[in-house]
């Protein structure tokens, strides 16, 4: 075509158009008019690619002339989404690149569409680390996201007759034309063996066997393209690709075999947010990725600062949870063994080095492994793992801790009890090797420092500190609802894209009534463009006014996604028991994945499945309620659920939800709260203003004292709106099919109830008719939801990782 060809001068850049064409061309190999959709993709990814590199090269020298300390995140999981729009619109390009494909009479929609979501992640916390890495690049803080480069990332999540159906995710299969591939950056990871101790307290380990960790890199682009970071994921390889001596023996299989057992680390992202592992593969894989994320930090700092003393000078390393809590003494093991530094001056650096973050207090959450497993895969550690153990116990005796205190903070669980194994306790390895400990939201902090790390606590009262989760306002608001970003601009200029907080400016306009009504004819095109990607995707019909209440979030008992289920179920009822009120019409929206082995969960999805088949087939109830369970949530599905959304369910046991993040996302889009004290909706609430969000039900106190003589069946037989849908569930109302299926999950609401759903289920179902109400004013729902985008500015993860940079890592 005209466009594809080049102006006669090198020096003069070709239009955007024709070096789109061009890479197509001489990149991809094909042609204009024997493109495919994803040709068009990589050509249009690899031609803004350039622009990008320059400005990554730009970066790291800078970085490199400066002597500036970086940023290391260490994360097992980043949940990144789909990248091309996020580099376009940070790098201020995408009027002028849509433009172009126009010109090539390609849609930039299609485009954006079949990029292949990086779901490298399970929920929340890979979430928060792919927010991170883009505001410490919009920070222009030099930093590092150290994890593995799954082949398969989160499974894709498909419903079959109701239930979940796990199917491998091939993000993969195209290629990735985000990601260099950087051979010469490769280490030796090692695994079993045996430890020789020298003379001088170093030793030498011989390990058993070796896997090559090489490294992927994704440039991370900054907003306005101020700053490009390195994501750095990890891949493996066997050193012999394939034993010839074996090929030629004609055993095919084990020639090869070292090669698969290498490529079996990085295969799968492990499926589960908060089970416990218990899995060699797992401990495996949070080995490798440590052992070459440490080694190349301590690579680059040698090579650029020469002396390994002053690494905490010039290294933070942020561990993302306890996954990779291993770093702690694998920087020991190169401090002592290689470095040839005494063991209490390595211990004085790691402890300067490290930082951790905890998300979770679950109890099965909270990682350890099997003492015989961690010694026989990783015996070097191990030694080490006694040692800093012994320091801290010294610690902790000279303290006069008592000897049950001491027995909480050892790092080795003795066991004992009903003859359980001794294990290692991943979380007191890391609190013991960083100098700062931190909890997402205030309660969560609170919670750590009164719960499981209370006697640690005690022994180091100026460790933990919080830092409230944030998220990205790039994508969170201005990419995924540019109705509502347009607005606002309009309303009160750009300053707010540069400085969330800024939004703050437009709590004026909850007021203004024309205001109002611009504000709601966004969201209700935002609800309109939902309703036909539902209808085209899971062919259900939605009416764009109803009130659209939406949970979507990993499915876990804590989360009470059954408690919404059992208000839609009572709704449900009370509306064929009474038709001629005035209903206000719902859809109730449902999405997120479930543990491939999480029973309950699964359960839980086929119920909702279920209510929805009877629910969206009863001509009795019509528009007024309508269930929708929208298959494999993924950040992307989230992009286009969230700016819908005008109810946000954050409803979990409180005490149990560290933090949330899609609580601020619904929020920032003009989505009113309904959720408990728990996690960031406390702070969310303290921002919004008590009149502009819906709390409801038990403190995380109460739920505590509660427990004592908690008895359901009593709280159930007292509220018969409760009674009536949990026998209609439990009798099969919803599962003519198959009438026992929910047998089971009943009987646990029934015979303890642990996540206190019928404890809460009458204030719920009260705050969900106080909603309706609510709903009936549409003047002042408005208001509320535009004071709640205006209030929200403060979780945006450029203040959070501002709050880091400040008092944890101390770069800025
Ligand atoms: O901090 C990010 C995110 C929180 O917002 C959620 O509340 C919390 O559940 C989640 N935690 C996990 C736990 N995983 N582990 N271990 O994903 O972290």
């Amino acid at each position: 075509t005209d466009t594809a060809t080049l102006p006669d001068s090198p020096t003069i850049t070709p239009p955007l158009a024709a070096q789109i064409v061009d890479t197509l061309v001489h990149r991809i190999g094909k042609d204009a008019d024997a493109a495919l959709p994803h040709d068009w993709l990589a050509a249009t990814i690899l031609t803004v690619r350039n622009d990008i590199i320059e400005r990554w090269m730009e970066s790291t020298k800078a970085a490199h002339a400066a002597g500036a300390k970086r940023v290391y995140y260490l994360s097992l999981e980043f949940l990144i989404g789909r990248l091309l729009r996020d580099a376009l619109s940070n790098l201020g390009v995408m009027e002028e690149v849509r433009t172009a494909l126009d010109g090539l009479g390609v849609d930039i929609g299609e485009l954006e569409e079949i990029e292949p979501d990086a779901a490298l992640g399970n929920g929340g916390l890979g979430r928060l680390a792919a927010c991170f890495m883009e505001s410490l690049a919009s920070l222009d803080l030099p930093a590092y996201g150290y994890g593995i480069r799954y082949v398969n990332g989160m499974f894709r999540q498909r419903i079959d007759k109701g239930w979940q159906v796990e199917l491998p995710e091939t993000w993969l299969r195209y290629g990735n034309p985000w990601e260099f591939e950087r051979r010469e950056s490769a280490y030796f990871i090692g695994f079993g063996g045996d430890v020789d101790t020298l003379a001088d307290g170093r030793a030498h380990w011989d390990p058993a066997e070796a896997v090559e960790a090489v490294a992927v890199d994704t440039p991370v682009v900054g907003w306005r393209g101020k700053r490009v970071n390195t994501l750095r994921l990890w891949t493996a390889r066997a050193f012999d690709p394939i034993r010839l001596d074996a090929f030629n023996a004609g055993d095919h299989e084990l020639a090869l075999a070292g090669q698969v057992r290498a490529e079996t680390l990085v295969r799968v992202l492990y499926p589960a947010d908060s089970t416990p592992a218990g899995q060699e593969l797992r401990l495996r894989q949070e080995y490798f990725f440590s052992s070459a994320s440490i080694q190349d930090i301590v690579r680059r700092h040698v090579q650029y600062f020469g002396d390994i003393r002053t690494l905490p000078d010039k290294a933070a390393i942020q561990l993302n949870d306890t996954h990779p809590a291993v770093s702690v003494a694998e920087l020991m093991r190169l401090l002592v063994d290689h470095h040839d530094l005494p063991f209490d001056e390595a211990w004085e650096i790691t402890r300067a080095t490290f930082g951790y973050t905890n998300h979770t207090l679950l109890p099965e959450a909270l990682e350890s492994w099997p003492l015989s497993l961690f010694e026989r895969l990783l015996p070097r550690h191990m030694q080490l793992v006694y040692a800093i153990n012994a320091r801290l116990l010294k610690e902790a005796r000279a303290a006069d801790t008592s000897e049950e205190a001491i027995r909480a903070i050892s790092l080795i669980d003795e066991g004992g009890a009903w003859g359980s194994e001794r294990r290692v306790r991943m979380a007191n390895l890391a609190f013991a090797g960083a100098h700062s400990v931190n909890g997402v939201a205030a309660l969560h902090t609170d919670l750590m420092k009164s719960t499981v790390f209370a006697d640690l606590h005690r022994l180091y009262p100026d460790r933990i500190n919080n830092k409230t989760n944030g998220i990205t306002p790039r994508r969170w608001l201005q990419q995924c609802n540019p109705g509502l970003t347009a607005l606002v601009t309009e309303a009160i200029g750009p300053a707010f894209l540069d400085d969330a907080e800024r939004l703050a400016d437009l709590v004026p306009f909850a007021d203004d009534a024309s205001f109002r009504e611009r504000f709601a004819a966004v969201k209700r095109s935002n609800k309109r463009m939902l309703a036909t990607y539902l209808q085209e995707s899971m062919r259900l019909k939605l009416d764009p006014d109803a009130l659209f209440d939406v949970q979507i979030k990993r499915i876990h008992e804590y989360k009470r996604q059954l408690l919404n289920i059992l208000e839609t179920v009572a709704l449900y009822d009370q509306i064929r028991s009474h038709p001629e009120r005035d209903w206000v019409p719902r859809v109730k929206i449902f999405a997120g994945k479930a543990a491939s082995s999480y029973h309950n969960a699964k359960l839980i999805i086929k119920l909702a499945n279920d209510v929805a088949r009877r629910v969206n087939g009863d001509p009795a109830i019509g528009d007024l309620l309508k269930v929708a369970f929208v298959p494999n949530y993924n950040v992307s599905l989230a992009e286009k659920i969230i700016p819908a959304a005008n109810l946000s369910e954050q409803i979990s046991t409180a005490g149990m939800e560290a933090s949330g993040t899609g609580n601020m996302k619904f929020a920032l889009n003009g989505a009113l709260t309904i959720g408990t004290l728990d996690g960031a909706n406390i702070e969310i609430k303290d921002r919004v203003g008590d009149e502009n969000i819906v709390i409801f039900g038990m403190t995380a106190e109460e739920v505590a004292q509660r427990r004592e003589g908690y008895d359901p069946r009593a709280v159930i037989d007292n509220s018969p709106e409760l009674r009536q849908a949990v026998e209609a569930i439990a009798s099969g109302v919803f599962s003519p099919d198959d009438p026992d299926r929910y047998k089971g999950l009943i009987a646990g609401l029934y015979d303890h109830d642990w996540f206190m759903v019928a404890a809460d289920f009458d204030a719920y179902d009260a705050a969900q008719r106080g909603v309706d109400a609510r709903w009936r004013n549409e003047g002042d729902w408005n208001a509320a939801a535009i004071r709640n985008v205006a209030r929200v500015g403060w979780f945006s993860s450029d203040r959070t990782i501002s709050e880091y940079a400040r008092q944890i890592w101390g770069v800025m």
